[in-house]
């Protein structure tokens, strides 16, 4: 086996019922929801500028089975994960009488906590619903593939069904409010001034398409992937630099800071480079470098969704090659494991492109390969790479749902 063998679905909840089983002999969760992490093709730190972003869904992702309990016995919220890789303590209880506010930690239970939190303060229910869940992700932590808004959306679509009888139709959000609420769960409890991107993929998704999103106007464009003689390979470096979070928001920073001596909103309003090369004198080198990344990344996204279209993969894959030297060298936000594994991938025939993909410092690279190199791109990797890489190959996924339970019971 090269590369990685995906969980299932029906593995997972066979997983998750196992372990609700034995915490709770003589109970049976109600509720299943699942919803998907992303890779993203190209378009990368450009959804927090407006700009286009061109994600999938992966058929790896974030499941939550659970109950709701009875009220006239308790007013609290009982939250688990069964992942190792989160930081302790793995439960927490919530009390629905008291405001719910950020937790100090872990981690992990920002991201449920945010989208309960904002769930309830949007939909304003007459009564608050107690529950009891247990949480499992098949997204690698800190990968890159967004772990994190696939247990924000996972956690959202778990309260629809929870809410749903008791919700009028007025009540009901949409997929892309949906997506805003996960994305500000994820801005005020977990303190990441993200873009849109990774919740609206989780939300919107279909399967065999990829999406291109113009972060905007929140609207989106499914891009038909069913050519089965090309192969998406995600490369797991398997390194996760320190520093990221500071530095995701300082590249925010960066970039609106560029906005504002151009005079926009956002740097997605800026129409050419010239415009931005009339006001070079006016900024620091490094705000112009940061600036320019995201101008000609915007202009790859929309030039990549076209190519794909065409089933044009060269010009597709030259412009993944692109959008990683633009990350690499104006963005700053790749690291040598990265450039490595890009590189790698770029002496095997038969390859496209590959690039970094997601927030950067480590995580994953995405290579664009006829189905017939593959095995060859995996060998020339291992060979190469100075660490050890994981390899997945993914199809386009769904978003998220609700998943029967009865049937893999
Ligand atoms: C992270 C963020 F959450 C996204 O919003 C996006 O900015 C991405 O990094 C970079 O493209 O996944």
């Amino acid at each position: 086996m090269v590369s990685e063998e995906l969980t299932t679905l029906e593995q997972l909840q066979t997983n998750l019922l196992e372990s609700y089983q034995e915490e709770f002999p003589n109970d049976e969760p109600t509720i299943c929801a699942f919803a998907p992490g992303r890779v993203n093709l190209i378009g990368e730190h450009v959804d927090y500028v407006d700009g286009f972003v061109f994600p999938m869904a992966i058929p790896l992702g974030t499941m939550i089975i659970g109950k709701a309990l009875d009220d006239s016995i308790t007013n609290t919220c009982y939250i688990r994960t069964l992942s190792k890789d989160v930081g302790e303590p793995k439960s927490i209880e919530i009390d629905l009488t008291k405001e719910i506010s950020p937790l100090k930690s872990p981690k992990w239970a920002n991201y449920v906590v945010g989208v309960l939190a904002l769930f309830l303060e949007r939909m304003k229910p007459t009564k608050k619903q107690p529950f009891r869940i247990l949480i499992a992700t098949t997204v690698p932590i800190g990968g890159g593939l967004s772990s994190s808004a696939s247990i924000e959306v996972a956690m959202c679509t778990f309260l629809e069904l929870l809410y749903k009888k008791s919700l009028t139709n007025g009540q009901q959000l949409s997929k892309v409010d949906k997506a805003l609420l996960c994305c500000k769960a994820e801005q005020v409890y977990a303190n990441v001034p993200c873009g849109i991107m990774d919740q609206y993929t989780a939300c919107m998704a279909e399967a065999n398409h990829a999406l291109l999103i113009d972060c905007r106007d929140n609207t989106s464009k499914s891009i038909p992937m069913t050519n089965k003689e090309v192969c998406v390979l995600v490369t797991n470096s398997n390194v996760k630099h320190e520093l990221v979070a500071g530095t995701y928001a300082e590249r925010v920073r960066h970039c609106q800071e560029a906005a504002d001596i151009l005079g926009h909103k956002k740097l997605r309003e800026v129409t050419s480079i010239k415009e931005l090369e009339n006001v070079r004198d006016k900024m620091s080198p490094v705000i112009y470098k940061r600036a320019h990344h995201a101008i000609t990344e915007i202009k790859r996204t929309e030039a990549g969704a076209k190519a794909l279209s065409n089933n044009d993969y060269t010009e597709f894959g030259r412009l993944m090659y692109e959008s990683h030297e633009s990350l690499r060298d104006d963005f700053e936000v790749s690291c040598e494991e990265l450039d490595q594994l890009v590189s790698l991938a770029r002496s095997v025939d038969g390859v496209y492109g590959s690039r970094m993909t997601g927030g950067g410092f480590g995580g994953c690279t995405v290579t664009l390969v006829a189905k017939s190199s593959v095995d060859k791109c995996i060998e020339t990797i291992k060979k190469g790479y100075k660490a050890t890489a994981s390899f997945y190959q993914f199809v386009p996924s769904d978003g998220a749902r609700a998943i029967d339970l009865k049937k893999h019971q």
